[in-house]
C-alpha cells in the first residue's frame, strides 16, 4: 500500500483504517503512557520530559497526542502521551487514538498509570494491557491523596502478584519520578540484554 508515496507495511496499519504515526524516530526506544482520564498522565509525562515536546494532531483525526524526550540512564527515549482510555475496547475517538498508539505504534514500553484511590477499579485495564503481550510498568499515582485518606497500599505485594514493577508516584510534586525513571532504565537494560542473548 502506498501513502504519500511512502510505503506503509501492513504491521503499521490499523485495522480500523487509520494510518499510524510513520516511524521516524531514529531508533529511540518508545515508551507510552496510557490509563483512564485524569490520572495524572500528563503531570508524568511533563515530568519525564523536557522542553523538546511536539503537540500535534494524530493522523486522520482532531485528537492531540504529546511527544516528547527524556534521557533516563543515558539513554534518549521518545515518550508519548496518549489521551484517556476506558478499555482496549474504545467507544471515543480519543480512545480509540490512545488504543492505536498502543497497538500499534509499537512501543517498547508502556506506562499503565493508576489513581491510588482507585486503584482495584482501574486494575482490569492492567490485565488487559497485560494480555497485549507489551512489556508494562504499573504506575500508582496520586499517592498524596490516598495517604491524606489513610489508604494503605502495599505496592511491592502487587508487584509480586502481577509480576511487573510497580512504582509509587506523586507527578504533581515529582515524587517517585526518579524511582520510576531507574526502573526504566533497569528494565532497558534487562531488555536489551535478552536481545544480545537472542541475537
Ligand atoms: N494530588 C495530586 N494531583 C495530581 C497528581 N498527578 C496529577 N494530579 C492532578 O490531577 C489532574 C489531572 O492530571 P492530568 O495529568 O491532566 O491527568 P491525565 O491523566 O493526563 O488526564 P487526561 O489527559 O484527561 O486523561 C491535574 O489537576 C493534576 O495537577 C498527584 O500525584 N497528586
Ligand atoms: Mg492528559
Amino acid at each position: 500500500m502506498s501513502f504519500s508515496g511512502r510505503s506503509v507495511s501492513p504491521v503499521n496499519r490499523d485495522p480500523g483504517g487509520m494510518v499510524a504515526h510513520p516511524g521516524g524516530r531514529a531508533g529511540m526506544p518508545r515508551l507510552v503512557l496510557v490509563g483512564t482520564p485524569n490520572v495524572g498522565k500528563s503531570a508524568l509525562f511533563n515530568a519525564l520530559t523536557g522542553i523538546y515536546v511536539t503537540v500535534s494532531n494524530y493522523p486522520g483525526t482532531t485528537v492531540e497526542v504529546a511527544r516528547g524526550r527524556a534521557v533516563i540512564d543515558g539513554t534518549t527515549w521518545e515518550v508519548i502521551d496518549t489521551p484517556g482510555l476506558y478499555s482496549l475496547l474504545p467507544i471515543t475517538e480519543e480512545e480509540r487514538v490512545a488504543r492505536t498508539v498502543l497497538l500499534w505504534d509499537r512501543p517498547d514500553l508502556i506506562l499503565h498509570v493508576v489513581e491510588a484511590r482507585h486503584l482495584t477499579r482501574l486494575l482490569s485495564l492492567t490485565l488487559q494491557l497485560l494480555e497485549t503481550g507489551l512489556p508494562l510498568i504499573l504506575v500508582v499515582n496520586v499517592l498524596d491523596e490516598a495517604e491524606r485518606l489513610g489508604i494503605r497500599l502495599d505496592l511491592s505485594l502487587l508487584q509480586q502478584r502481577l509480576g511487573v514493577p510497580v512504582v509509587g508516584t506523586v507527578a504533581a510534586g515529582g515524587r517517585g519520578v526518579d524511582e520510576l525513571k531507574a526502573r526504566i532504565a533497569s528494565w532497558y537494560r534487562s531488555a536489551k540484554g535478552e536481545e544480545r542473548k537472542v541475537g
